[in-house]
């Protein structure tokens, strides 16, 4: 397989006007017709014009509607290049077939649940037409697609419909037309049976938006969320951006076989069903949650994506760092702030920093690729994807930086700079920089260095002079083929406390022989943000009176490895009154992380192991601390993830931090019984279910509590934990009750689950939820219950949504995936090998749940190492699988 390097990007030789496209579509067959406007680039240029295209049949090349010979071209299986091209414009008209039915890899045009629709992200325009599959080609496209009007009533694609009408033969037409120059990614195509939610939205300047969600006509009801989502979504682009929407019609269309979470084709968004789908029945308020976020993600790449686009596929972060920043921001303001931000940095660090620091680290914007899709791979899903997130943690810190009218001023010059054009992340950087007149230093190396960059700081306080130092030290770790590292540009946003936990004025910082005044025309300020580029850095703030405790990178300002020389008790002092509330939960987190380190060791040295009383304390406070925030206060009790203590290990040890993370739960639920019984009893749904910030506040903590009494296996709380299940009637309540219940091997959990599936068997994404728990279970030798699911009736190897839940919900399980006898091992290699002749992006997805091996002890590695050669032997072999596998044994 070819390896494609930033460095090596050239210009087109040609760029194309207009495309006129005209689909047949059968399910076996379709034949694609495309007409071109081309034009060289350099005019009277002899260059070939070579197309990208795959899995087609050619059936003819027309130029200047003269068909061209067999001499006139030459064809392989992904190219076909045209020789004798005449000088200047010219109309190119290709002919292809291509087939629907057989295409399970779910890019270029395929059938889902017998709808046809569209995947071209990144390079699956290849597999519908000939063209030159880049973003930087930009054109005006129509579409007409002609097809069975009995099965295909409805038809759609990008733009205004144009015209519509009845063919022979029971056959009938539509005409599309999009006014927008567009890379050839962003074309879509739906063709089925579908019926829509409809709705409108005025735009502030009066445009009158017509709005429509397409699904079957049964999930027409489940689409109200969604509606929802996406009107709040429009106002607020609107409002936060002075972003409108640019046409008459926006279209979402929800498909069950999709690889990814959804595309935002322009003015017709193609959704995974689970994020479009939803009522209190069926879906939880964490469905709620990612559905409100991703109808916005979407939405939002109109203008960061789709009006403005990626030069080239290295610029990717350009377009999904910006928009995924967007909708975290939208998530924000329609929830809680602080939370939201907890989540994605727990999800950070358990997800994108051991990438960050394995085989397939890679910068924000990577120097080369194999197979452009791997870089769409988090670890099961596009919001854990290292590079995407981390492109968003960048965009924020321009924020953190400028202010918000700073960076506002920045996206207003970027969009009066850029709209119409394909563009790279420098393109944005500048208008960050010039519409403020910033200094950004050595900002740029988060584009291209990889790695987490690890920030230690000492502090120290002067009685005398009345000054606190805060003594900086950065490194970043050496990544594949970055040995060495330069300091980076990491903002700092820090506040201090006295001893009493009160926040303390801050009036000026000593640094590099300056004196820069803090304070703000006379306003106490609490926070600053340290601005630290240098290996080593002194910051002294002055006119402190007493020892302060230092509260550092405060709502997490940048996305850095923080070690601190705080003592514990500055961590309770912080965990209990930090104004900042992201610090006052890392507060607790730090702890937590130390406190489990601690366990980790003593139970590999068989030691007994004991809970610090004072932990349990801090935790007690918290939870009995009625004028909390109730969802904070239920990720104040949420102890780190096991993949967040693994990575702090030198040699992952699976076994000692799930032993470890069970005994301190147990503890826990033990010491605090009577609290979290109280707080089930005080937080129970009582009226009619709402997603708004109280209610599913209120629900996550009662339901968090009642996880930890169903963990203490004793006759009462398994019997209030089963009455929850009876009397829920939403599925937050009723899953999150189920899941209480699953984690305790026995009748119980046998009967529970076999009761759930018997009422939602109908209901396929509700079985999907079924069979994750299922596969997520730490109940020795799970590996097996997961192979006898596979033959599970409602289980599909080709539907990605159940290969997700079942294969990738087991990877996700310590115990049972990293099982020492490497049955887990052994049982991935297999389904690995298998998917891949379905389709290769999700095999190789799963595929890299082996990329960290190495972190694990010898055994462990020879097994994974031994499952990794097997899956490269094979023949047939996909780039996709190819280059994760091959990455993670180099
Ligand atoms: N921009 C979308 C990317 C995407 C994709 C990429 C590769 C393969 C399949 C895909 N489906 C969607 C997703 C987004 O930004 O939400
Ligand atoms: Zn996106």
């Amino acid at each position: 397989p070819k390896e494609i390097f930033l460095k090596d990007y050239k210009l087109p030789d040609y760029y194309f006007d207009s495309v006129d496209l005209n689909f047949s579509l059968g399910a076996e067959k379709t034949i694609v017709s495309s007409k071109i406007a081309v034009f060289p680039r350099v005019e009277g240029s002899s260059s070939p014009l070579v197309l990208d295209g795959q899995d087609l049949k050619l059936l003819s090349v027309r130029i200047n509607s003269k068909e061209l010979k067999e001499e006139d071209y030459r064809l392989d299986s992904r190219h076909l290049t045209l020789t004798s091209l005449p000088s200047g414009t010219f109309t190119l008209e290709i002919l292809t077939e291509t087939y629907p039915e057989k295409n399970t890899s779910l890019e270029g045009l395929y059938k889902s649940s017998g709808n046809f629709c569209t995947q071209c992200e990144a390079e699956g325009f290849r597999k519908i037409t000939f063209y030159q599959d880049r973003p930087d080609i930009m054109a005006k496209y129509t579409c007409r697609i002609e097809a069975d009007k009995s099965l295909y009533p409805v038809l759609l694609s990008n733009g205004n419909l144009i015209e519509q009408g009845d063919l022979e033969g029971n056959k009938h037409f539509a005409l599309w037309e999009d006014p927008f120059k567009k890379p050839c990614y962003l074309f879509a195509l739906v063709a089925g049976q579908l019926e829509s939610r409809d709705d409108t939205f005025v735009t502030r300047s009066g445009r009158k938006v017509a709005l429509r969600i397409w699904t079957p006509a049964q999930d027409v009801p489940k689409t109200a969320h969604a509606m929802y989502s996406l009107k709040a979504a429009m106002k607020w682009d609107e409002d936060v951006f002075g972003l409108e929407y640019d046409l008459d019609l926006f279209n979402i269309v929800a498909v069950p076989d999709f690889n990814m979470g959804a595309m935002e084709n322009k003015s017709l968004n193609i959704f995974n069903s689970r994020l479009v789908l939803a009522s209190p029945e069926t879906a939880s308020d964490a469905d709620y949650a990612a559905i409100l976020g991703v109808i916005g993600h979407e939405y939002f790449h109109n203008w960061t994506g789709n009006r403005v686009t990626c030069r080239d596929w290295f610029q990717l972060s350009l377009k999904e760092g910006l928009t995924v920043f967007r909708d975290q921001e939208f998530s924000s303001d329609m929830g809680s702030r602080p939370v939201k931000r907890i989540s994605d940095v727990s999800r950070l660090r358990n997800y994108q920093f051991p990438q960050d620091a394995g085989p397939m680290a890679h910068p924000v914007r990577p120097h080369s690729y194999i197979k452009m899709d791997n870089f769409y791979t988090g670890k099961f899903s596009f919001s854990n994807n290292l590079f995407i997130v981390k492109g968003a943690e960048v965009v924020r810190m321009y924020k953190t930086l400028l202010g918000s009218q700073g960076f506002r001023n920045g996206m207003d010059l970027y969009f009066k700079r850029h709209d119409g054009q394909a563009v790279t992340c420098e393109d944005f950087f500048a208008a960050m920089r010039d519409a403020n007149k910033a200094d950004f230093a050595n900002f740029l190396l988060w584009y291209s260095q990889a790695g987490t960059p690890v920030v230690k700081v000492a502090s120290s306080y002067n009685a005398e002079a009345r000054t606190f130092s805060l003594k900086f030290s950065q490194e970043v770790p050496p990544t594949p083929g970055q040995p060495i590292k330069e300091p980076m540009f990491i903002p700092v946003a820090v506040g201090l406390l006295d001893s009493t936990g009160k926040e303390v004025p801050l009036s000026s910082v000593h640094h590099d022989g300056t004196l820069q005044s803090v304070a703000n025309n006379g306003q106490p300020v609490y926070t600053t943000v340290l601005r630290v580029t240098e290996k080593e850095e002194e910051f002294v703030f002055s006119d402190v009176s007493e020892r302060p405790i230092p509260s550092l990178l405060r709502g997490y300002s940048a996305p850095i490895r923080l070690e601190t020389d705080l003592t514990d008790s500055d961590l309770f002092l912080l965990l209990a009154y930090d104004s900042d509330e992201f610090n006052r939960w890392e507060a607790g987190q730090v702890l937590a992380r130390k406190l489990m380190l601690n366990l980790v060791a003593d139970f590999q040295q068989n030691k007994p192991l004991v809970l610090n009383p004072k932990f349990v304390h801090g935790l007690r406070s918290i939870l009995s601390d009625l004028s909390l925030d109730k969802e904070f206060v239920a990720k104040a009790i949420t102890l780190p993830g096991e993949g967040e203590i693994m990575d702090m290990m030198e040699v992952a040890d699976p076994d000692a931090v799930h032993a470890v993370r069970t005994f301190i739960r147990k503890q826990l639920a033990h010491e605090l019984k009577a609290e979290l019984l109280s707080t089930v009893e005080n937080n129970r749904s009582t009226e009619e279910y709402v997603f708004d910030h109280p209610n599913l506040a209120r629900r996550a903590l009662k339901n968090i509590a009642l996880a930890y009494l169903a963990s203490l296996e004793d006759s009462r709380c398994t019997e209030l934990v089963l009455n929850e299940y009876r009397s829920a009637t939403n599925m937050t309540d009723q899953f999150a009750a189920l899941a209480a219940i699953a984690q305790n091997p026995g009748k119980t959990r046998d009967d529970i689950l076999a009761d759930f599936y018997s009422k939602w068997q109908e209901d396929y994404l509700v079985v999907n939820k079924w069979f994750a728990l299922q596969a997520m279970s730490d109940v020795p030798g799970n590996v097996e219950n997961v192979r006898n699911l596979l033959s599970h009736p409602a289980f599909d190897l080709r539907n990605p949504n159940k290969v997700y839940s079942l294969i990738g919900g087991f990877c996700g399980s310590p115990v049972n995936f990293h099982a020492k006898d490497g049955s887990g091992y052994k049982f991935l290699g297999e389904i690995v090998m298998q998917l891949d002749k379905i389709n290769p992006q999700v095999a190789s997805r799963m595929v890299s749940a082996f990329s960290r091996f190495r972190r694990y002890d010898e055994t462990r590695q020879n097994l994974a190492k031994a499952q990794l050669e097997k899956i490269l032997s094979t023949n047939g072999l996909s780039e996709n699988v190819f280059e994760i596998a091959s990455k993670s044994l180099a």
